[in-house]
């Protein structure tokens, strides 16, 4: 019998922070389950977290840095991969300066603690301004108004699931995605809970979603068009009397001025709810004495995602519901400092955009104009590119266009696991240990969970021969474009953070609790956790103020025929799980879904063949016709597309997709905060014929 033995730690896939308990056999996983004893997660774990040994053994995972010779991408040790880096980046460097060097850093970055750690000095180091990241094709709307709001951008409420009676969700899919800006194990099974104690929960979506199947009532809204809803809601809480908000907050009477032109009966012919079911709503969400509004991707990848992100949050404080239990609450993360009840506000602008003169937010510039940077010629070009854990060929708008200028880039290197449809344009690729090699700590979800509670976890297993942990590669980037030596020491960072942290925790105290802390509910944190100048809630920003009269004018305009939307699946997590068998076995997921009325009108059946052209881009998809998407809706998932030559992902390359991001528009974004607009992009389908 092999030595077999049982290790804990947080499954670092996606937001929801599952305790996984492994089995481990002969220094493998040989299974993953959900950790009955976790004090957040209590057993669930989703198909994703249970494949997580067949993640860190897949045979097409790099053990060693990648270096391209001659067009091909060939193994070599780490000193010879550091010394093309140097060679690459420092002449760039010193030719063209700081800016000509773009960095871009994708999702798993959130769920490493190297990212959270050691990106920032190397950003800093490079001092450029052509910082990109994951966050302006996902949630920088709600980063901006909870930054107006309430002065920091990291200042995110969370909806208090566990006490909450009525939950209105907007643009969220937790039964496929398990939420986010949300951490919620199980957040389906919070869900139900709901149910069982009598509340309800309401979902608000373009397409009849899981979530939507499950929830109390589900109402069709056209893309795109939420703020017109909540202003609808806003409205009708000031029209009709029904105003609670906290003495905390400022600006009450000046959100009343701007509600005054979306009443109901004026937004409806627009977003397609009925007048009198706005209304009702907003009387439901006053007189209910624990009621939050949660909003999510389908809110913030739009062409109003401030204002959105902004009047979900508006309705939550009009109504009470703002910081009490059971509306929206402020969770307290151990390695969090309390505020002080005011600080020095949120501003964006710091710089701009060379090409589009486009605002720097939260420090960085949005990916939508990633490609203009590396295009157009100029004095401060974008010539040398350093992505860490991103695929932007396949995340980010307009993905064709970008994917061409890579290939022009005079050098690239990428962070990653994986030669994928990013990484193949790299010079060098600097691989991490898989996640079992790897100590765990979530700096990014303790902040945003509906409980308090603290987790950390060690390495399981020691490093394979000839691996360099993350912390170590991100710093080994740092000292070679700082030119001063930077040693990491992960273990030491997180012990002061939570020192420094409201608790009385210490990383040992940690270390002896493999099933994580438990910090009790979500508690009242208004004001001590503003960051605001006036130590209030700024509930009427003039930024956002100034926006609105855009949304009004956009209340008249005729809508576009076939709008296009996304769709996220159980066993998908964006581009990057598609190469293990588990996860892509059986039908094609990747479809272009299609109402019955429009199949018909374009003459098309299930498992046709369709053409559908965007304004900057044409694929093919496979036709499902169904009911659960609205008429004038389609809907294709993200992160498929993998039939480019040069990756070296065999699963994945043998179930390909399309790319749906070959059809979204990197011209159309979201002002305020630099977000792209990923759903109601106008496309025109037709059948597809073969020549
Ligand atoms: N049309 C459309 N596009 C979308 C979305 C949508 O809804 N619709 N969603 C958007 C959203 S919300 C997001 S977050 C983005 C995601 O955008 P990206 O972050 O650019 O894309 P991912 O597919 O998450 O790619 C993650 C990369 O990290 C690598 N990786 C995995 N684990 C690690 C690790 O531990 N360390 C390192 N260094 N690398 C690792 C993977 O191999 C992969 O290359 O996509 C966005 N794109
Ligand atoms: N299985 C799985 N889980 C994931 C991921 C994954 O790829 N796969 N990705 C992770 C990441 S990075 C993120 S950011 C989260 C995202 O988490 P969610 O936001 O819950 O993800 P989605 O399933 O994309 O849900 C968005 C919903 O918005 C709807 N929608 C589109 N346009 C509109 C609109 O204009 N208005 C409204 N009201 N709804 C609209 C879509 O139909 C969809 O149902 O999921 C995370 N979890
Ligand atoms: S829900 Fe998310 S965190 Fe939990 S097991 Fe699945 S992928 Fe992992
Ligand atoms: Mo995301």
């Amino acid at each position: 019998m092999a030595d077999s033995r049982t290790a804990y730690r947080t499954c670092p896939f996606c937001e929801a922070a599952c305790g996984l308990e492994l089995t481990i056999v002969d220094e493998r996983v040989v299974a993953a389950r959900g950790d009955r004893d976790h004090v957040f997660s209590h057993g669930f774990v989703c198909p994703k977290g249970a494949t997580f040994g067949q993640v860190t053994d897949d045979p097409d995972r790099l053990r060693r840095p990648l270096v391209r010779r001659a067009g091909t991408h060939v193994e070599v040790d780490w000193d010879e991969a550091f010394d093309v880096v140097a060679d690459g980046l420092r002449p760039v460097l010193e030719t063209h300066g700081p800016h000509a060097v773009a960095i871009y850093l994708g999702n798993p970055n959130v769920h490493t603690m190297a990212g959270g750690l050691y990106l920032s000095p190397l950003v800093k180091a490079l001092g450029t301004r052509n910082v990109f990241s994951a966050s302006t094709v996902d949630q920088m709307p709600k980063h901006v108004s909870c930054g107006y709001l309430f002065g920091s951008p990291l200042t995110i409420p969370v909806p208090d699931l566990d006490r909450t009676d009525l939950l209105l969700m907007l643009g969220a899919n937790p039964w496929e995605s398990n939420g986010s800006l949300a951490t919620a194990a199980d957040f389906p099974g919070r869900l139900k809970a709901i149910q069982a104690r009598g509340g309800r929960f309401i979902v608000v979506d373009p397409r009849r979603t899981r979530t939507a199947e499950h929830a109390d009532e589900h109402l069709f809204i056209r893309p795109g068009t939420d703020a017109f809803l909540l202003f609808g809601l806003v409205h009708t809480l000031f029209a009709d009397n029904l105003l609670n908000p906290s003495p905390y907050v400022a600006g009450v009477a000046e959100v009343g001025r701007l509600a005054a032109a979306f009443a109901p009966e004026v937004v409806s012919p627009a977003c397609g709810v009925p007048a009198d079911r706005i209304r009702s709503l907003a009387h439901e969400l006053a007189a209910s004495p624990r009621a939050a509004v949660y909003g999510r991707i389908g809110t913030c990848t739009v062409e109003f995602g401030t204002l959105t992100s902004w009047l979900i949050d508006v309705v939550n404080a009009l109504t009470g519901n703002l910081d009490r239990p059971g509306g929206v609450m402020f969770p307290l993360a151990p390695h969090v400092r309390r505020g002080t009840g005011s600080g020095q506000g949120f501003r964006v602008g710091r710089w701009h955009s060379r090409v589009r003169g486009l605002p720097e937010v939260k420090g960085e510039l949005p990916v939508a104009t990633l490609a203009d940077e590396i295009e157009t010629p100029g004095d401060e070009q974008v010539r040398a590119l350093v992505t860490v854990a991103g695929n932007p060929v396949l995340s980010t708008p307009n993905s064709g266009r970008l994917d061409r200028a890579l290939a022009g880039l005079s050098f690239m290197v990428s962070v990653d696991p994986y030669l994928n449809e990013t990484t193949r344009h790299a010079d060098v690729v600097l691989p991490p240990p898989d996640a079992v090699r790897k100590g765990h700590y979530d700096f990014s979800f303790l902040a945003l969970a509906v409980r308090n509670f603290a987790a950390y976890h060690p390495p399981v297993l020691p490093p394979l021969p000839g691996a360099m942990d993350e912390c170590d590669i991100l710093a080994r980037l740092t000292t070679i474009v700082s030119g001063q030596e930077v040693i990491a020491d992960p273990e030491r960072l997180l012990a002061a953070a939570l020192r420094a942290g409201p608790y009385d925790l210490t990383l040992e105290q940690l270390i002896e609790s493999p099933h994580g802390v438990d910090l009790g509910p979500l508690e009242p944190r208004l004001p001590e956790v503003l960051r605001t100048p006036s130590g209030r809630v700024e509930l009427c920003p003039a930024p956002l103020a100034a926006d609105v009269e855009r949304l009004r004018a956009a209340l008249t305009r005729e809508p576009a025929g076939l709008v296009l939307i996304g769709r996220r699946h159980l066993r998908s997590n964006n581009s990057w799980m598609h190469n293990v068998p588990a996860l892509v076995k059986g039908r094609d997921r990747c479809t272009l879904q299609l109402h019955p009325a429009d199949a018909a009108r374009l003459d098309l059946t299930d498992g046709d063949d369709a053409q559908v052209t965007s304004r900057v881009g044409t694929i093919t998809a496979r036709v499902e016709v169904t009911a659960a998407v609205m008429p004038g809706v389609v809907s294709l998932p993200h992160g498929w597309g993998h039939d480019v030559p040069g990756t070296r992902q065999t699963v994945a390359a043998a179930h390909p997709g399309v790319n749906s991001n070959v059809l979204t528009d990197e011209s159309v974004i979201d002002p305020l905060s630099g977000n792209s607009v990923l759903n109601g992009i106008p496309v025109e389908i037709k059948p597809l014929v073969r020549s």
